[in-house]
């Protein structure tokens, strides 16, 4: 932590009555330092030492207040890429920026990975922030919600061995406040108002911070609010507590916030301070407001300059003299000078280790730990249950084992107002997945989401930070895009993007597929590449019941994120039914099944094709008198190559078959890897089985004939066969 801000903090942090001279210094020097550093790194990307540079000048005096409010490692922060004098002020030294700047190995928020100001800090409570203005609002409305979980049930935060649990301490304190800070323009964002409903709805102790500098980018204020201010639009939102400030004024700012926390901490609710600042420069460096702003503006609001202003009223007060500022000036230059140098011999970040950290380093769900055979000790009950029966059976196994699982979702709970459910038997999703879950644990743990899909992702990455491991449901795949955002850019990628400070393991599950007779477009979609196509997602898919039950338990007990899609088709089937396996019954990821053992032929496959290509090669073996092999690979990623080389190897015939469309579908990639790889031991070309390149439609004779069914795979069993 830096001396600077630590010596601040000491002088400042006097709750009540002016600030005294000393104090009034203490944050000049801090917003004096944020500006530095800023000037600083835009001297460095002009000479090339640097590769982007965006600034918070124009934004140190509310932040430097904010900061000031708040308690670094104790409180919990959500930032956006203005926000240097926010860090600076909980404890993050120049230095540390500029390593970032530089994208050095020893950036300790990134190392090397993230453009600067994009912060983070494990010892200070800050989490690693992206890019995408507004997804971390609803991260930090998720953190919220865990550590108000943490303090109510304390015991759920001791460390656990035999799963993701081991890994990370998790901390609370039961008052702590989560700070969370936005542009005036990224209040158009649907995912501020989705935060911004939760945090209301289950009054948390959430401030949402907007720095309204007029402009986003170049386009300004009253185009992207109506009526020109936020602060109107939001004032109904109940449970909140509000204010607008002089953002230019940081002791207004620092009076703002701490009323703010002061009703967050006591558990009023959520706190909105609206901040009216300046944005002293262009955009980034790679802006230029000139373009866009007229010279009169420019010069008007120059003069709202916080730091002009702060250091006027020192004048003006008699607090320093003209001599005594320069020389304050002249040490943080110096500071600021010295650690851009150090940073500048920082030894930089090693090309052998690009894809540490996309995965966990210590869980492997890959691993023999996660092996069926070792576990299945418990006594099966032999009756056979179905895909949707051992799907309930596992998260209550692991829900009754472990305390940090919550889960949420559209309609999952029995009944939001659990009166009814004296009178009623409850909903439990869609599919009845999770029913009875609510009856069983309680509200604070089986809960419904309002109807937003990024909301659920997004606050499950807040949870997942904190410790805990949110297994949350996605409705129908088909409404997975509005999270798909989240997933991207933010659940997948917070491990590597934070070299392995920050990890989310939250699993979601999500019901997919078509061949319901129906289903129609919005009802049926496959479209699982997509997600194979992000690195550090793991996704699984699985056939059948006891596979669907053994993978869900490794899903939730490892240390990734993981996309669990269940074929509604296979929810109920009669014929992928197994009995109850047990409470420890898990399966590792990428292994393959071997569902069908042949020579003559191998169609490596998943999901709904699993039966599909089975009724295929049984007609195959009667009626043409071909053997076939089928693999299941269950998990899509990782998948099992070893598997897959090892059955081509044998038959030298290879058909990769999925429900999804075929071009540009998981196949692709499967058939292309064999060609490079295979090449010499194939007898004919890799044949691909998919859905027509369209939609599915309503009518079944169209459903029918777009996707992929036992004849279509016949006829290419026959066909490939015959080469
Ligand atoms: C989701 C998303 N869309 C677009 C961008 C590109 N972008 C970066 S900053 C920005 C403007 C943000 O304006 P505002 O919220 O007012 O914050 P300011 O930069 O003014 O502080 C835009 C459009 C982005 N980073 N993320
Ligand atoms: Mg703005």
């Amino acid at each position: 932590m830096g001396l600077a801000a630590s010596s601040a903090r000491e002088s400042v942090s006097a709750g009540s009555g002016s600030l005294s001279p000393r104090q009034l210094v203490e944050i000049y020097r801090l917003m004096v330092l944020s500006r530095r550093v800023d000037d600083r790194e835009i001297l460095l990307k002009r000479q090339q030492k640097t590769f982007f540079q965006i600034s918070g000048a124009g934004h140190e005096a509310l932040l430097v207040g904010a900061a000031l409010a708040m308690r670094p490692g104790y409180d919990w922060f959500f930032p956006y890429y203005r926000d240097r004098a926010l860090c600076l002020t909980l404890g993050v030294t120049p230095e540390e920026m500029l390593l970032q700047a530089v994208g050095a190995a020893t950036d300790p928020a990134s190392g090397g990975r993230q453009m600067p100001t994009h912060w983070s800090s494990r010892e200070l409570n800050i989490v690693s922030t992206s890019s995408a203005t507004a997804s971390q609002l609803l991260h930090a409305v998720g953190c919220a919600e865990a550590g108000r979980y943490f303090s109510r049930h304390p015991e759920a935060a001791i460390k656990e061995s035999g799963d993701y649990r081991a890994l990370r301490e998790v901390k609370f304190y039961g008052d702590e406040v989560v700070l969370t800070l936005l542009g005036e323009g990224s209040t158009s964002q649907g995912e501020f108002w989705e935060a911004m409903n939760t945090a209301a709805n289950r009054k948390l102790p959430v401030i949402f911070c907007v720095e309204d500098n007029g402009y986003a980018i170049s386009t300004p204020v009253e185009v992207s609010t109506p009526g020109g201010n936020i602060s109107r639009l939001v004032a109904n939102f109940p449970n909140f507590y509000f204010a607008e400030v002089d953002g230019t004024d940081p002791e207004a700012s620092l009076r703002a916030f701490e009323s703010a926390v002061a009703y967050c901490r006591a558990g009023f609710g959520p706190a909105f301070v609206h901040g009216h600042c300046m944005r002293a420069y262009s955009h980034s460096l790679s802006d230029d407001d000139h373009h866009y702003r007229t010279r009169a503006e420019r010069e008007a609001d120059a003069l709202r300059d916080p730091l002009t202003l702060m250091r006027a009223r020192l004048l003006r007060e008699k607090i320093l003299t003209e001599e005594e500022l320069l020389a304050l000036e002249h040490l943080l230059d110096r500071e600021v000078a010295e650690a851009a140098e150090r940073a500048q011999a920082a030894p930089l970040p090693l090309v052998a280790e690009i894809t540490k950290h996309v995965y966990s380093e210590e869980i492997d769900p890959a691993s023999a730990a996660f092996a069926a055979e070792l576990k299945q000790e418990a006594a099966p009950d032999a009756k056979p249950r179905t895909m949707a029966d051992l799907i309930n059976a596992c998260l209550l196994d692991e829900m009754r084992r472990d305390p940090r699982i919550v889960v949420f979702g559209e309609d999952v709970a029995d009944a939001s107002r659990e009166e009814v459910l004296a009178e009623v038997k409850g909903k439990g999703g869609v599919f009845k997945l999770t029913a009875g879950l609510q009856t069983d644990f309680g509200s604070e743990r089986v809960f419904n989401s309002p109807l937003a899909e990024a909301n659920i992702v997004g606050r499950a990455l807040g949870y997942a930070a904190r410790g805990m491991k949110p297994v949350v449901e996605i409705q129908f795949f088909d409404y997975i895009w509005p999270a798909m955002h989240q997933i991207h850019n933010e659940l997948s990628v917070l491990r590597w993007r934070s070299n392995g400070e920050w990890a989310c393991p939250a699993v979601i599950r999500v019901p997919i597929g078509g061949y319901l007779t129906g289903g129609a477009i919005y009802h049926s979609q496959s479209g699982e590449s997509i997600f194979t196509h992000i690195p550090g997602l793991r996704v699984c898919f699985p056939s059948n019941a006891l596979d669907a039950n053994g993978l869900l338990r490794t899903a939730i007990r490892c240390d990734d994120p993981v996309l669990f899609l269940e074929h509604k088709r296979l929810y109920r089937e009669t014929h992928d039914r197994a009995p109850y396996p047990g409470p420890d019954f898990a399966i590792p990821f990428g292994k393959a099944r071997i569902v069908r053992t042949g020579s003559d032929l191998t169609i490596i496959t998943y999901g709904a094709l699993v039966p599909r290509s089975l009724q295929a090669a049984e007609r195959a073996r009667r009626e043409h008198n071909i053997d076939v092999e089928i693999l299941d690979l269950r998990t899509l990623n990782p998948y099992d190559w070893e598997a897959i080389a090892a059955s081509i190897k044998k038959t030298s015939r290879v058909i990769v078959a999925h429900e999804d469309m075929l071009s540009w579908g998981y196949g692709a990639e499967i058939a292309a890897r064999i060609g490079d790889e295979l090449f010499e031991y194939l007898d004919a070309p890799v044949r691909r089985i998919g859905a027509m390149d369209t939609f599915v439609a309503y009518q079944p004779i169209l459903e029918d004939a777009i996707l992929p069914q036992p004849e279509t795979i016949l006829k290419a069993i026959v066909d490939l066969k015959a080469y």
